[in-house]
């Protein structure tokens, strides 16, 4: 899992609003009401039933340990959606202790190999890398007009690519799927029905319009593969796309660091 730096979430807390309106502007559709599409929800029902129940955020100190920015910006997420939320003043077990304390339903904590939201009541975990694969491939099929029949390259098996496979596949995409690492590729076949292996990535990538790139891996897309109708979701951190692309596609490109995936995580934990 690549780790975020501080540059990554400098701004999160104080651009939501825009952001909102950029993906509404994209989509047709928020933040919110992107991630309850992605698990297939309403928002608004899930809003009623639990915005009354405070969401915690605990630092945690493992590993490389704190990013600075990171705990608020996820609490400032979880706000903006309508929820309150707090990040505890303790870190690690303390943090987790003060959170229950507060009487949090819900807890958010990460540490190098792990994001989860914990549902406090009833013991359900969800991991940000498949809510994230399912954030995006909901922005998608929402910019896209919808995924039915039509041909997705998703670049990435990993468990945000797991994660966007399921939604597309549920949502009749035609799924081609390649992962440097092959046999990640295969693993995912067997949980995906009807999914094929792309063999060659250049030789593929000029073949799709539609693209869902879930990889850490940084500027592999250049600017001859961006065309007109080019629709591109874009989890994995850093950005695959060069920045001679941007120009390009830049309102038909869903990017962030960490937004998508925590109002999916949230909608996910609570439902
Ligand atoms: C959740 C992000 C998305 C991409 N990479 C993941 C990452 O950066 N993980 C590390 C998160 C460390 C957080 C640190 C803290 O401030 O609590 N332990």
């Amino acid at each position: 899992m690549t780790r975020l730096r501080e540059e990554d979430i400098l701004d999160i807390s104080d651009s939501l609003k825009e952001y909102d309106q950029k993906l509404v502007n994209q989509t047709g559709k928020s933040l919110a009401e992107i991630a309850a599409h992605a698990i297939g929800s309403s928002g608004k029902r899930i809003y009623e039933l639990h915005r009354a129940n405070p969401v915690g955020v605990v630092p945690i100190t493992s590993g490389e340990g704190i990013i600075n920015g990171f705990s608020r910006s996820v609490q400032k997420i979880i706000e903006f959606m309508g929820f309150t939320s707090f990040v505890t003043g303790l870190k690690d077990v303390g943090g987790l202790a003060e959170a229950v304390e507060k009487g949090a339903k819900v807890v958010f904590l990460a540490d190098d190999d792990h994001f989860v939201a914990i549902n406090m009541a009833n013991g359900k975990v969800v991991d940000n890398g498949e809510a994230t694969g399912k954030g995006y491939a909901a922005a998608l099929d929402l910019m896209s007009g919808g995924l039915r029949d039509k041909e997705v390259l998703l670049i990435g098996a990993g468990p945000v690519g797991a994660g966007a496979a399921a939604f597309m596949s549920a949502h009749g995409a035609k799924i081609f799927v390649y992962d440097v690492n092959r046999e990640q590729a295969e693993n995912l076949l067997e949980t995906v029905p009807g999914m094929q292996i792309v063999r060659d990535f250049y030789e593929a990538l000029p073949q799709y319009k539609l693209i869902l790139d879930a990889t850490p891996a940084a500027e592999i897309i250049g600017k001859e593969y961006i065309g007109e109708d080019t629709m591109i979701a874009a989890p994995g951190i850093p950005l695959g796309l060069s920045q001679e692309c941007l120009p390009l596609i830049s309102d038909r490109l869903v990017h962030d660091a960490l937004e998508i995936g925590v109002a999916t995580m949230l909608f996910d934990v609570l439902t």
